[in-house]
């Protein structure tokens, strides 16, 4: 009987020491994000495969970047506007970039853009975007 009495008044420190913070219990684990969003995507000298890719706003994504050149290429998706030339880019307008060596791959696991549209992907080698490695991921809302 003194073990029960000891055990609650425990329980009541300890609610009172939670009080006053936000956490909650809800008995599970969720993810916020939802299951990962798979990205494929492979470079060829000189050219995106596919040229194209649709992902959710905010997922999760893994993408995986297989270099199937001869030289280093880089996936680096670019915010805001159009950009015909790697000398014309600013740099602080890549939202993420992934480079691999030739014959190799590499893997990057990143929150999608919260904003919808549609954003450049491009080869920020010197001459690769001028030579077409462009392509778009399209974020739908
Ligand atoms: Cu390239």
């Amino acid at each position: 009987m003194k073990g029960r009495v000891s055990g609650l008044v425990a329980l009541v420190v300890v609610v009172g020491a939670c009080s006053g913070t936000t956490t909650t219990t809800t008995g599970e684990i969720s993810d916020p994000f939802g299951p990962p969003f798979g990205v494929e995507a492979a470079a060829r000298d000189f050219e995106f495969i596919p040229s194209s890719w649709t992902v959710p706003s905010n997922a999760l994504l893994v993408v995986d970047f297989e270099n199937e050149g001869t030289v280093e290429h880089f996936f680096a998706i670019i915010e805001g506007p159009h950009v015909d030339s790697a000398a014309d880019l600013d740099r602080s307008l890549i939202f993420r970039e992934l480079g691999v060596g030739p014959g190799a791959t590499t893997s990057d696991t990143f929150l999608a853009p919260t904003e919808p549209g549609s954003y450049q992907v491009i080869c920020t080698v010197a001459g690769h975007l001028e030579a077409g490695m462009t392509a778009k991921l399209i974020v739908e809302g």
